[in-house]
């Protein structure tokens, strides 16, 4: 788990918050192979006490993508398994054990709006933009953006990003569904670990659900997303801890919904 470029630290009462930071201030926190791997290897290792994670950039940018000095000499065949070894560490982020939040501000571009977009919640502040430069350097997005920012903010926006260059800004990008949550700048990091301790109190099997069947259930024809739901709401409901849950909010015992 250790890398320079990566640091790792437990937070909350019971080490129940994961907090990843990119540190390769001098670079923008560009993604080379390392950190790549590094962050692969934090997801497939992430202790028993987390129950949710936040990633986050050091400096003024949260990462610019893909480190293009390591392009250089790639051939057809490197490329191809260089692509796929960032979409086995972004499945370790979408598909691990926990609920990820990225923390955005300052460039969020190419493979770092690749990363962010695995994520299950962006929370952005003021100064973040996004962009996919890939189409300037003449390459393509490889970090499963093609996948993921489709389903976020349609295929004709990226079309448009990556034809054009068309920068986000960070009010744009929330209105668009690049993030969930925008608030002032230099307030990313606390709001997503204020996320971060809620989830932390739902029910693992709900939050489970909620990253692993949901998006499946998204991806099937409806007549199947309804018999995965099924299946999963019979899951759920009946373990102990849905029972003890809803007993307490029958008794009185449970938080309401509150109006925000
Ligand atoms: C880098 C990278 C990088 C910075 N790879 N070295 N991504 C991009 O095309 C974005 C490229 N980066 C930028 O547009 C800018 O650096 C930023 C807007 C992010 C930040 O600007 P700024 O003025 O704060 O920093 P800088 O002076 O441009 O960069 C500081 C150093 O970081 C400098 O190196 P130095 O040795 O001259 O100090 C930069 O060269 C270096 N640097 N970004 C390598 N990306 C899985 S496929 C994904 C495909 C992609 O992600 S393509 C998009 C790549």
């Amino acid at each position: 788990m250790t890398n320079k470029d990566l640091h790792f630290e437990l937070l909350g009462e019971h080490n129940e918050i994961a907090v990843i930071r990119l540190t390769r201030l001098t670079k923008r926190n560009a993604l080379n192979d390392g950190l790549i791997l590094a962050l692969r290897d934090v997801f497939q290792n992430l202790p028993s006490t987390v129950r949710a994670a936040v990633i986050d950039g050091e400096g003024e940018h949260f990462c610019a993508g893909l480190d293009l000095s390591e392009l250089s000499d790639r051939d057809a065949g490197q490329g191809l398994f260089h692509s796929r070894m960032w979409h086995a560490a972004l499945e370790c982020v979408q598909y691990g054990p926990v609920p990820v939040i990225a923390a955005l501000h300052g460039a969020v571009v190419g493979g770092g709006l690749e990363l962010a977009t695995a994520c299950h919640i962006r929370v952005a502040d003021e100064s973040t933009f996004y962009a996919l430069p890939e189409g300037s350097r003449g390459i393509f997005v490889g970090g499963g953006g093609s996948v993921r920012i489709p389903r976020l903010i349609g295929a004709a926006r990226m079309t448009d990003m990556m034809l054009t260059g068309r920068v986000y800004n960070a009010q744009d990008g929330e209105r668009i569904g690049l993030a969930q949550y925008l608030v002032p700048t230099g307030g990313a990091f606390e709001k997503a670990f204020e996320l971060a301790q809620r989830i932390a109190k739902n029910a693992p099997l709900t939050n489970y659900a909620l990253t692993h069947v949901l998006p499946r259930i998204a991806e099937q024809p409806a007549d199947q997303g309804f018999m995965t739901e099924a299946m999963m709401a019979a899951i759920a409901q009946s373990a102990p801890e849905a029972k003890e849950r809803v007993k307490a909010f029958l008794e009185g015992r449970a938080a309401k919904v509150q109006k925000s």
